[in-house]
């Protein structure tokens, strides 16, 4: 059986995740590939409770490294549960931000240390990264004026421009890292432009 593939969406508030992994996952289904579309965090029962008290803008301050650590743990169960076994099964998996987030927000955002971040995505991964890593970038206050259109904002979305500014940076810097991995979209041309460059992005990946 041939593994399946691994492929990430990632980018800042409201650039459009959401929107276009529906549209990467019919494009697959249309070349007859079995997707497994999930999140992170989240993805499993236990991850998606960690993710709620992850969002939640509750009284008691979540600690930076409880943070991240939360982060890795919920990836730790969603890798053994969903991602390994759909993999291992020649599925393919289409996943909502994975640990290139984890750099953007714990090390742009929160200016964390990044051997800290390399060492847990050891420990927790292995060997496992993306194989195909979509970067939907845009300026923050495009994102942020998306995002608005919500009804409320969650933990994340309640920190101030710099913090969001400090994650496009480093979410930049990962593209820069990894220019085999990441293909860059710019996210704020009309939709279906993006998914035009998503189409050529996937259709080359295909071949
Ligand atoms: N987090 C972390 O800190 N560390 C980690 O390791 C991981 C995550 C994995 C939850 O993520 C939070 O977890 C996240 C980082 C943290 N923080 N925040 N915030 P999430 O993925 O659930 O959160 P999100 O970024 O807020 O997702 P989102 O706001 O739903 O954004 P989106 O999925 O990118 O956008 P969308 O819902 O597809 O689109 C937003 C709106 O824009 C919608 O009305 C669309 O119709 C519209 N849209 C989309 N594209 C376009 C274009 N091209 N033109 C015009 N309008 C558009």
């Amino acid at each position: 059986m041939t593994r399946g593939k691994f492929i990430t969406l990632e980018g800042g508030e409201g650039v459009g995740k959401t929107t276009n992994l529906t549209f990467i996952q019919k494009y697959l289904q249309q070349h007859n590939i079995s997707v497994v579309v999930t999140r992170e965090p989240g993805g499993t029962p236990l991850a998606e409770k960690l993710r709620q008290l992850l969002l939640a803008d509750d009284s008691e301050t979540i600690s930076e490294h409880a943070e991240l650590l939360m982060i890795f743990a919920a990836r730790a169960q969603h890798i053994k549960h969903v991602i390994e076994p759909a993999l291992a099964k020649g599925q393919w998996v289409l996943c909502d931000r994975f640990t290139d987030a984890t750099f953007a927000y714990q090390g742009g955002g929160r200016n964390m240390c990044i051997s800290t971040i390399e060492w847990l995505e050891k420990m927790v991964q292995g060997h496992l990264k993306p194989d195909l890593t979509v970067l939907l970038d845009a300026p923050v206050e495009i994102g942020m004026q998306r995002a608005k259109a919500r009804a409320t904002f969650d933990r994340f979305e309640s920190e101030k421009i710099i913090f969001f500014e400090q994650v496009r940076r480093a979410y930049l810097l990962q593209a820069d890292l990894h220019p085999n991995r990441i293909k860059l979209i710019k996210a704020n041309q009309p939709l279906v432009d993006v998914q035009c460059g998503l189409i050529e992005i996937i259709s080359a990946f295909l071949r």
